[in-house]
C-alpha cells in the first residue's frame, strides 16, 4: 500500500481533515506558566523582526513548518524505520516519515534518503560511520578556507576518529583548485573525498571531482547544506548524480526546519540507515521529520524557484554595491547566496571581523565574523565577515533594499567605532523593515 492510500485510509473515507486540537493556544499557556522562557522567545522574535538577518545559514521557516515542528508528534517514540519500529502506535508517524522520504526523493532525485538525522553534523557523522573504518583517510576542505567543523576539525568527532587531511583554496583565485585536490588524492589515497563548505561563495565542479574519485578509487561525498535550496531548484550544479552520498541540513537556503538529511546511491542505503539508527541516534524526532516533509513540499512549488532566484539576484546586488563602496569579496564575488568580505583590504589594523560584526549588530544588521582564506587572525577575531541573502529575501527584500543594506554595511565597516553612525543606521533599518514582515 502506498503512502497516499495509507493516508486516505487514516483520514476516513470522506478525506475530511480532523481538528488540530480544541486545547487553548499553547503560546498563551506558556505565557502564563513560564513567563521567563516566554519572554526570551518573544524578545528573540522581536530581534528577528526588527533587524536585518544576513547570517548566511539562517532563514525564517514557513509558518506551516513551524506548526508541524511544534506539534504533538514530539511526544512519540519511533525507533526504527516506517513499518519496522520498536514501539507500538507508530501508524501515524509512519505516514509522516514516508511522506518526508517520498518528497525528499522527488525533490532531489535521490535513489535513497534518510530523513532521521537530527542535524547536518550528525548526518555527516553517520555517513563516516557507514562508509569508513576508524583511522581511514578523508580528504576535505580546510575549515579556515570555508570548510566545516564536521569535516575533520581536530576537536570534532570526525577529527578524532578519522584521518582527515585538508586541501585549501588557490591563493590567487581564492577558488577550489582541482589540480591540488587531484595531487593530494594521489598522494594520500583517501577512502573518501569530501566537498562542501559553509563559507565558499563559488560553484563546485562535480564531474571533475567524480573523475578524481574514480582515478583514486575513493568515494565522493558532498555536504550541500548551504546550497540545498539552490540545488533543489536547479540554480546550482546538482551533486546528486555524481556523488555516492550527499548530506544537507533542511534549514538554510531550503527554508525548512532545523535538521539533517542524507541522500545516497541504493548501494549504500542499508549501511547509511544502520549508521543513523541505531549507530548514531536513538529515537527520531517525529515532529521535526513531519516539519521536514512540509518544507520539502513547499520547496517543490514554482514560487520557491522564484524565491531562490531572488536570493541569487540579491547576492549579486549586494556584491556589486559592496565592491563600489570599497569592500573586497573573497574570490571577487559570488555564484551563490553568500559573500565573504575581506576586511584586510580596508588597510586599518584595528578593523577585524569581530569588531565589524559587533558594530553591525549595534545597527541591527546581523552577520557573523568569518575567517577568510589565509587569514592571519584567529577564529574568534578574524579578518572577514560572511553575508548571506536568504533570510532577508524571505521577507520580500529585493535589489533596491540590498543596495541600501550594502551602503549601510560599507559605511559601518569603514568606521566601525562610530557609535553615532550605528544608532542612525539602526533607526533607518527599523524604518525600512516595517514594510517587510517576518512570516511568523
Ligand atoms: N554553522 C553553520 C553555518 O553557519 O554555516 C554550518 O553548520
Amino acid at each position: 500500500m502506498n503512502t497516499l492510500s495509507t493516508l486516505s485510509q487514516a483520514l476516513g473515507s470522506d478525506g475530511a481533515l480532523p481538528a488540530w486540537s480544541d486545547q487553548p493556544d499553547p503560546r498563551q499557556i506558556l505565557r502564563e506558566n513560564d513567563p521567563d522562557i516566554y519572554k526570551a522567545i518573544e524578545l528573540e522574535r522581536q530581534r528577528q523582526t526588527n533587524g536585518i538577518e544576513l547570517i548566511a545559514s539562517e532563514n525564517y521557516v514557513f509558518p506551516e513548518v513551524l506548526a508541524a515542528a511544534g506539534s504533538v508528534l514530539t511526544n512519540k517514540y519511533a525507533e526504527g524505520y516506517p513499518g519496522r519500529r520498536y514501539y507500538g502506535g507508530c501508524q501515524y508517524v509512519d505516514i509522516a516519515e514516508k511522506i518526508a522520504i517520498d518528497r525528499a526523493q522527488a525533490l532531489f532525485g535521490a535513489e535513497h534518503v534518510n530523513v532521521q538525522p537530527h542535524s547536518g553534523a550528525q548526518a555527516n557523522a553517520a555517513v563516516y560511520m557507514a562508509l569508513l573504518k576508524p583511522r581511514d583517510t578523508v580528504l576535505a576542505m580546510k575549515l579556515d578556507h570555508g570548510g566545516h567543523l564536521s569535516h575533520g576539525f581536530h576537536l570534532n568527532s570526525s577529527g578524532h576518529y578519522y584521518n582527515f587531511t585538508h586541501y585549501g583554496l588557490n591563493p590567487e583565485t581564492e577558488r577550489i583548485d582541482y589540480d591540488i585536490i587531484r595531487q593530494m588524492a594521489e598522494e594520500h589515497q583517501p577512502q573518501l573525498l569530501l566537498v562542501g563548505a559553509s563559507a565558499y561563495p563559488r560553484h563546485f565542479d562535480y564531474p571533475t571531482l567524480r573523475e578524481i574519485a574514480d582515478e583514486t578509487g575513493c568515494l565522493l561525498m558532498m555536504d550541500m547544506a548551504h546550497v540545498a535550496g539552490l540545488v533543489a531548484t536547479g540554480l546550482h550544479p546538482d551533486p546528486v548524480p555524481y556523488c555516492d552520498v550527499v548530506t544537507t541540513t533542511t534549514h538554510k537556503t531550503l527554508r525548512g526546519t532545523r535538521g539533517g538529511l542524507i541522500l545516497c546511491k541504493e548501494a549504500y542505503a542499508k549501511a547509511i540507515d544502520r549508521a543513523v539508527f541505531p549507530g548514531m541516534q536513538g529515537g527520531p524526532l517525529m515532529h521535526v521529520i513531519a516539519a521536514k516533509a512540509v518544507g520539502f513540499k513547499l520547496a517543490m512549488e514554482a514560487s520557491f524557484k522564484a524565491y531562490q532566484q531572488q536570493i541569487l539576484d540579491n547576492a549579486q546586488a549586494l556584491s556589486a554595491i559592496l565592491q563600489r563602496e570599497g569592500l573586497r569579496s573573497v574570490s571577487g564575488g559570488t555564484d551563490n547566496h553568500l559573500l565573504l568580505i575581506d576586511l584586510n583590504n580596508l588597510a586599518r589594523e584595528e578593523i577585524t571581523g569581530k569588531l565589524v560584526e559587533l558594530s553591525l549588530d549595534n545597527a541591527a544588521i546581523h552577520c557573523n565574523k568569518n575567517m577568510i582564506p589565509f587569514d592571519p587572525r584567529k577564529a574568534m577575531v578574524t579578518s572577514g565577515i560572511r553575508l548571506g541573502t536568504p533570510a532577508a529575501t524571505t521577507r520580500g527584500m529585493k535589489e533596491p533594499q540590498f543596495e541600501q543594506i550594502g551602503r549601510w554595511i560599507a559605511s559601518i565597516a569603514h568606521n566601525p567605532k562610530d557609535t553615532a553612525l550605528q544608532e542612525t543606521v539602526r533607526d533607518e533599518v527599523l524604518a525600512m523593515v516595517q514594510a517587510f514582515p517576518t512570516p511568523a
